[in-house]
């Protein structure tokens, strides 16, 4: 129904109901526009020189356009209270538990997204900023909590299964960033000091996306949504949306090469 609007192809369950939104503004604007564009045509008409060579100090004497500004804070007041705060709460009510969703810890600095997964016993690791290494350890995790013996963190790599609640709990190290991916209609301002909630039901795969749009080098991108730094341009990250059991693996795999020993011993 909004394939009109040009925006990009849908990759979650609640997004048809944003483009909705999106659809009826483009509407309502379309409306406004109109109206005031033929208003400005009638006023340059109806006050042209020819027909008022000396101005009018007493101006308008009706109550009309008091009338016609009531109408326009009515119908905003409609946009808002009616559209657009009910369709915002029922999103943030309905969040599954976080039992019956995939969590995962979205950590937003300049310039990069750390990402962390609980693992198999969906517990996280602790973390410690004594332990934080900008190269080895960017989250500070604590590989000697039992709870973080399973974790699997990534740089700029977020991989979630398909058809699957997500939960992202979204934080920043330093300064406000966005975690915005076009696709998911999905944005949310990750803010230093807060542990900030999204969620989402992917359900198109990257393969299916990539199959539909013809073009195989297609990636999900998490887009830096708030000017952070010199650096926002290249705070890129990629998800990739896989079938439940691809995502096991991959998650398995990830599991056995971060839980292994260090070699370096360090
Ligand atoms: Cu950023």
């Amino acid at each position: 129904m909004t394939q009109w609007l040009g925006l990009p192809p849908l990759a979650t369950t609640h997004g048809g109901q944003i483009d909705g939104l999106i659809g009826w503004i483009h509407v309502f604007m379309l409306i406004l526009f109109v109206g005031w564009g033929a208003f400005i045509a009638y006023a340059l008409i109806r006050f042209r020189k020819s027909r008022n060579p000396v101005a009018d100090y007493a101006g308008v004497k009706s109550h009309r356009s008091t009338y016609m500004e009531i109408a326009v804070a009515v119908v905003e007041a409609v946009l808002l209270f009616g559209f657009a705060i009910p369709l915002w709460a029922a999103r943030v009510d309905r969040r599954p538990p976080d039992s019956e969703a995939l969590v995962v810890e979205v950590t937003g600095e300049q310039f990069a997204w750390n990402i962390h997964y609980a693992g198999g016993d969906k517990v996280f690791g602790k973390k410690d900023v004594a332990l934080l290494d900008l190269q080895s350890n960017p989250l500070g995790l604590d590989r000697s909590d039992p709870a973080a013996k399973d974790d699997v963190t990534t740089l700029n790599q977020l991989y979630l299964p398909v058809n699957t609640p997500i939960v992202i709990k979204l934080r920043s190290k330093d300064v406000i960033h966005s975690f915005g991916v076009p696709e998911f209609r999905v944005k949310q301002d990750a803010v230093p000091g807060f542990t900030i909630p999204i969620w989402f039901v992917p359900n198109v795969t990257t393969a299916d996306m990539r199959t539909r749009l013809g073009n195989q080098e297609f990636q999900y991108e998490i887009a830096c949504a708030q000017l952070c730094g010199l650096g926002h341009a290249r705070m890129r990250g990629f998800v990739t949306v896989q079938t439940a059991e691809e995502f096991q693996k991959w998650m398995d795999a990830q599991v056995a090469e971060q839980s292994a020993p260090d070699p370096f011993g360090s």
